[in-house]
């Protein structure tokens, strides 16, 4: 039997399916709308309607409903209770890894397999996220800090807890494929998500823009990737893009993520300070500049890395790039109206 044409039964089949026929190829769909439209199934939905798209079903002989078990299994094991860390940013870096996929620049570049594995990875990629750093499960000797040695341990575990949901009852999307295949597909999706580690921003991004100035180009704008590090370098950049794209895109969204966001670090906060833990940067809700932050995280960390990215894909992200600049003018700007007042308020104490 079929599941219902979104993958789950929603009241707003008509306006989902609809949102998605219009948007769910472009920069700027409203995840937080299709959050509602689908009762709180983002991820299932949108996971749904990539792999129609792509014709998932077909090339890999992935039954439908096999589909829908196994992403309700990982959506269920995505935390509601975290502001940030939960389905909707899961949904939210997988429905941006589909519009970075459709670059000119990578057309023919990667194979059905790579494909499926990127969207794969994207919508595993924090699965079971506890809503707390790797530093903070490291400083409170956290079984799952235990377990990982201390090295990457969330992105360990949201690997190990998404390839453990495969076994679940008529949820193998996997199965049909070859022993092969199955194999390489693992392996592509174990490297990306461990990517997605905060803690190796840095090489990716060294790795991204030596691709950049050796960039070979095939035939005008295609890429001309030939082995697998290669491949997966790029894999791993477009992840992690999407990753930390909430900054590049439209204010009204990416306004929703900073609160959802600095609402997690401040929990995390206040538990460091009940357990009598020095605070971690920007998790302190009575001292954090939230505006302040957003400009140091965009100019030292997300700018550069979109950069690399808009460079290698050129032209294609070029109007994402904008985006990501005006937002950081919009808050540079709320950061010094803001410092004004505060000076003004303390020349009228004085
Ligand atoms: P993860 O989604 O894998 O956690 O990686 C993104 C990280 O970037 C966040 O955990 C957080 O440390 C940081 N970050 C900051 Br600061 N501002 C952010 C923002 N506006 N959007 C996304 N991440 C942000
Ligand atoms: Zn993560
Ligand atoms: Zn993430």
């Amino acid at each position: 039997p079929l599941p219902p044409r979104l993958g789950v039964e929603t009241p707003h089949a008509e306006q989902l399916s609809e949102l998605f026929a219009q948007s769910l190829g472009t920069w700027g769909l409203d995840i937080f709308l299709v959050d509602r439209l689908s009762c709180q199934h983002p991820l299932v939905t949108v996971v749904y309607a990539i792999a129609e798209k792509r014709d998932f079903f077909n090339k890999f002989r992935i039954h439908p409903s096999t589909l829908v078990n196994y992403f309700l299994h990982v959506e269920q094991h995505y935390k509601q209770d975290n502001p940030y860390h939960n389905a909707v940013h899961a949904a939210d870096v997988t429905q941006s890894t589909h519009v970075l996929l459709n670059a000119q620049a990578l057309d023919n570049v990667f194979s059905d397999l790579e494909i499926l594995a990127s969207i794969f990875a994207c919508a595993i990629h924090d699965v079971n996220h506890p809503g707390v750093t790797n530093q903070f499960l490291i400083n409170t000797e956290n079984e799952l800090a235990i377990m990982y040695n201390d090295a990457s341990v969330l992105e360990n575990h949201h690997c190990a807890v998404a390839f453990k949901l495969l076994q679940e009852p008529n949820s193998n999307i996997l199965r049909q494929l070859e022993d092969g295949q199955r194999k390489q597909l693992r392996k592509m999706v174990i490297d990306m998500v461990l990517a997605t580690d905060m803690s190796k921003h840095m090489s990716l991004l060294a790795d991204l823009k030596t691709m950049v100035e050796t960039k070979k180009v095939a035939g005008g704008c295609l890429l001309k990737l030939d082995n697998y590090s290669e491949k997966m370098q790029i894999m791993q950049n477009m992840v992690h893009c999407a990753d930390l794209s909430n900054p590049a895109k439209p204010m009204p969204l990416s306004s929703q993520w900073v609160t959802r966001v600095m609402e997690e670090f401040f929990s995390q906060g206040d538990r460091e300070k009940a357990l009598g833990l020095p605070v971690s940067p920007m998790c302190c809700r009575e001292t954090a500049n939230v505006e302040k932050s957003q400009v140091s995280f965009i100019d030292f960390i997300v700018h550069p890395l979109w950069e690399a990215w808009t460079e290698l894909v050129h032209p294609d992200a070029e109007h994402i790039l904008n985006t990501l600049e005006g937002n950081r003018d919009h808050y540079s700007e709320l950061s010094a109206a803001k410092e004004a007042a505060a000076a003004a308020k303390a020349g009228q104490e004085t």
